[in-house]
């Protein structure tokens, strides 16, 4: 496997598992406020990510390359509000987008179209995460500060359709 590539997908191995604990925190965090709706999202979501990892440690050891299990640093632990939880998960995600893009640039740079289709995969999930995350922060804004509102939000969050993929379904899709 070229090493650039392989190089630049270890990276995304390692930001596909921080994010899972980053949102492994948020959740936890959120179910030791009440918010058992977001916590429940938030578990599902940690879970999505740990698949993206997953998903990538096969195919670079499938491909010949050497997939590089990272440790992690500690996740923040504490968040001033629901707002701030989903602001925050907003940012990460614009922030793995742009690394997914970079890994694009670099499979295309590198002729690596084997890796590049692969990759195709994340381009399109990252834009499904990014607008999910954009509808909750919109909708947490419109609720402002209004506890039955926040309350409403949280009950939502726990009926509604509005969860990450699961990633048995994700997997289906392969
Ligand atoms: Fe939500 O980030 Fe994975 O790809």
């Amino acid at each position: 496997m070229n090493e650039r590539v392989e190089k630049a997908l270890n990276m995304q191995i390692e930001k596909e598992a921080s994010s899972s604990q980053f949102y492994l925190s948020m959740a936890s965090w959120a179910e030791a406020e009440g918010f058992n709706g977001t916590a429940k999202f938030l578990y599902l979501h940690s879970d999505e990510e740990r698949f993206h990892m997953l998903k990538l440690v096969k195919f670079v050891n499938e491909r010949g390359g050497r997939a590089i299990i990272p440790g992690l640093g500690a996740p923040q632990k504490t968040f001033e509000s629901i707002s701030n939880v989903f602001e925050s998960l907003l940012e990460h995600e614009l922030r793995v987008t742009e690394s997914i893009n970079n890994l694009v640039d670099i499979c295309l740079q590198e002729k690596d179209y084997t890796t590049h289709n692969f990759i195709q995969w994340y381009v399109s999930e990252q834009l499904e995460e990014e607008a999910l995350a954009r509808t909750i922060v919109d909708k947490i804004k419109m609720i402002g500060g209004d506890k039955a509102g926040l309350y409403l939000f949280d009950r939502d969050l726990e009926n509604s359709a509005i969860v990450p993929t699961p990633a048995n379904e994700t997997q289906n899709n392969e």
